[in-house]
């Protein structure tokens, strides 16, 4: 498996104390689109639809065994019982709690999971769902790579803010490459406990230069919020969209989970190149922008 790695971390978040943001950087009155009958429902018009609008959501993409399954081998590698896995960060205000925790505490502590498709089947599985990987070869038009696995578990009532971002900005790929983000509900995401938001049609407007602010993201003033959806989502419910849809999500206040996992697919036959062609197009430095 290609775990590419980038000049940026993916989440400087889990790194640092959060930020605070502005109340109106999201806004909560308007719902994606999404369509039912699992993968096998996806039409044509649908895959046009995720090329017209830069997503595309199934709200029962995972049936409720496939959701269980995935979520038990998620508390397993959290709960440290597969001893050769360590990426797992813990949300920063908790971090120095985690030891004086109990199992479901510790659990809620947890902001991060990454790397974990090759040691935890029932996760892989997922990853390689035959119905998951139809639709995003027909998106691609090119068998589907997977390149990147990570959940962003958003703890309740601790769960900080992913800022707005393109994933393109994270990823050394050529531009123009057809990478497509999946996210996967394990638990009802909902507005109260942090669910993606996106900027439907945001993909066509090209890369946007990103800065070092609460994360790597795009300015706060350069986000067309007017447009933002939210993406709430029923346990199994997935979304996809494309490397250059902006995206984010803000914090959980709720005292409800909002674990998901995310997983980055690339056409098999798209090229890499350095990080410096990338921060060319993503990067502040040098180009005299204000943020
Ligand atoms: O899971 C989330 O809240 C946001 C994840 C995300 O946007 C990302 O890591 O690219």
């Amino acid at each position: 498996m290609n775990h590419l790695t980038t000049g940026e971390p993916k989440d400087i978040a889990s790194t640092t104390r959060p930020i605070p943001y502005p109340d109106e950087l999201y806004r909560f009155d308007t719902v994606a689109n999404s369509i039912s009958g699992s993968f096998s429902a996806v039409t044509d018009t649908d895959i046009q639809y995720f090329h017209q609008h830069g997503y595309l959501v199934i709200e029962d993409a995972f049936t409720p065994d496939e959701v269980q399954d995935a979520i038990d081998g998620m508390v397993h590698l959290m709960d440290g019982k597969n001893p050769d896995f360590r990426a797992i960060q813990f949300e920063p205000k908790l971090a120095k709690l985690k030891d004086e925790m109990d199992t479901d505490g510790r659990r809620d502590a947890i902001r991060k999971i990454f790397n974990y498709v090759d040691y935890e089947p029932r996760l892989n599985a997922m990853a390689a769902h035959s119905g998951l990987l139809g639709v995003l070869e027909r998106i691609m038009d090119d068998k589907p790579a997977l390149f990147q696995d990570m959940a962003l578990v958003k703890p309740p009532r601790h769960g900080s803010e992913k800022p707005w971002h393109q994933d393109c900005a994270y990823f050394n790929l050529e531009h123009g490459t057809t990478v497509v983000g999946v996210w996967i509900a394990l638990d009802e995401a909902t507005p109260e406990n942090g669910c993606m938001h996106i900027i439907p049609g945001s993909h066509n407007e090209g890369p946007m230069i990103h800065f070092k602010r609460r994360d790597w993201q795009i300015c706060d003033t350069h986000v067309p919020i007017a447009r933002d959806t939210m993406v709430p989502l029923p346990p199994g419910g997935c979304l996809f969209w494309h490397g250059l849809t902006h995206h984010g999500s803000p914090v959980n206040h709720s005292s409800q989970r909002r674990r998901a996992l995310q997983l980055h697919y690339k056409p098999a036959s798209s090229e890499d190149i350095s990080t410096q062609e990338r921060m060319d197009i993503y990067g502040s430095e040098g180009k005299e922008v204000d943020c």
